[in-house]
């Protein structure tokens, strides 16, 4: 079963801002609500305007446009109950304090099981045993990783997130901001504390079926269905991390030694994307002491640009495909990258004033 099927706000996850650490625990500064003001998250990857809240409004009256973005054609009606996303929708899984499933329960590849972690820090009590690992590959200290010694790694830099609670535990270590995972030390994440990386949503109208469809690759570790999604490397613009891996990971750059599209073209296009989310990722390789975060952005592309891309898949990724985005295939997607999608979705439907069925026809809002 995959999380994203069983968003339900009355489950046990936490609630927003219900995040409450237990004694021993040291809470450090409380941010604003989008994380981005302070000291503690100066110097993050990019700025932009992201939704401070996943709640969008309902879509404005509006006739759309349909010349650059939208293919022309006869668009069927819509109903509300054939709609992947309802009005005002509210996507859980990106509310802060939630979306904390997967690294919970799901072991990411290679990892030990997690058994049963509390829901929260405020219950993990004396007998909250979490196991330790670190993947082999750390021992090794590669570059993007933190040296072993955590006093020595925190000493060296600050620590950094965009979520506004920044929790850590007796011994200075950084804690997951979303609660227990079964597991501490680094797993397969290199840094302590938060690791940042960038999300490209990428969609087109395919111009036979008239759905909307997404670049989507399998990934090479879990076998997931995943938005192409990497690191961010040190000093790197953000639309810069969102070209170059999707050059690297669906354009096959390295194995087909050049792409259709060129990396700066594409960076180009990235700075007109729409913002989606930035913050926690729900991904199996989370710790308790090492978790991802992302910035997720949209661009969508015309039939002619996206015609321009020969998709080829290349490093760490099985399979790399356009996808139609439907309530079937967002429901199976890596980590949290079925929510970032429906974001993507509502925040689209908002612009154009277009809506989407359920197996990703594109059409016209009817009652
Ligand atoms: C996820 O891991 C992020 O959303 C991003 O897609 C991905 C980055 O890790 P790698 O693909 O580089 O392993 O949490």
């Amino acid at each position: 079963m995959n999380s994203i099927g069983n968003i339900n706000p009355l489950l046990g996850v936490q609630a927003p801002g219900g995040l409450r650490p237990a004694p021993a625990l040291k809470q450090e500064q409380s941010g604003p609500s989008d994380g981005l003001t302070g000291s503690v998250t100066a110097g993050l990857p990019g700025r932009p305007q992201f939704p401070t809240l996943a709640q969008i409004p309902e879509e404005p009256v509006k006739v759309p446009e349909l010349e650059t973005a939208v293919t022309p054609r006869e668009l069927p009606t819509i109903s509300d109950e054939q709609r992947l996303l309802q009005p005002g929708a509210v996507i859980w899984e990106l509310q802060p304090g939630w979306g904390h499933t997967k690294a919970r329960t799901q072991p990411g590849k290679d990892y030990p099981s997690r058994g049963n972690p509390p829901q929260s820090w405020s219950q993990a009590d004396e007998n909250y045993h979490p196991t330790f690992y670190e993947a082999p590959i750390l021992a090794t200290q590669p570059a993007w990783a933190d040296p072993a010694d955590m006093q020595e790694a925190l000493g060296k830099r600050e620590l950094q997130s965009y979520e506004s609670q920044q929790l850590k535990g007796p011994n200075g270590e950084p804690l997951n901001p979303r609660g227990p995972t079964g597991i501490h030390g680094r797993g397969l994440l290199g840094k302590f504390g938060a690791n940042f990386a960038a999300d490209p949503i990428v969609t087109r109208i395919n111009p036979e079926t008239g759905k909307l469809e997404m670049i989507a690759i399998v990934r090479e570790d879990l076998h997931q269905v995943a938005i192409p999604g990497g690191m961010v490397d040190p000093g790197e613009k953000v639309s810069g991390t969102l070209a170059r891996e999707l050059c690297e990971e669906t354009l096959g750059k390295e194995e087909h030694g050049g792409t259709t599209m060129q990396e700066a073209q594409l960076q180009q296009m990235f700075e007109r994307a729409t913002p989606v989310y930035q913050g926690y990722v729900d991904d199996p390789r989370n710790t308790d002491n090492a978790w991802m975060e992302t910035q997720a952005f949209h661009l969508h592309l015309t039939a002619e640009e996206a015609s321009q891309l020969d998709l080829r898949k290349g490093s760490d990724a099985a399979a790399v495909s356009w996808a139609p985005i439907s309530a079937e295939s967002l429901s199976e997607m890596y980590g949290s990258h079925g929510a970032f999608v429906k974001q993507a979705v509502l925040l689209w439907q908002q612009e154009t004033g277009l809506v989407i069925g359920q197996d990703g026809t594109v059409g016209r809002p009817g009652s």
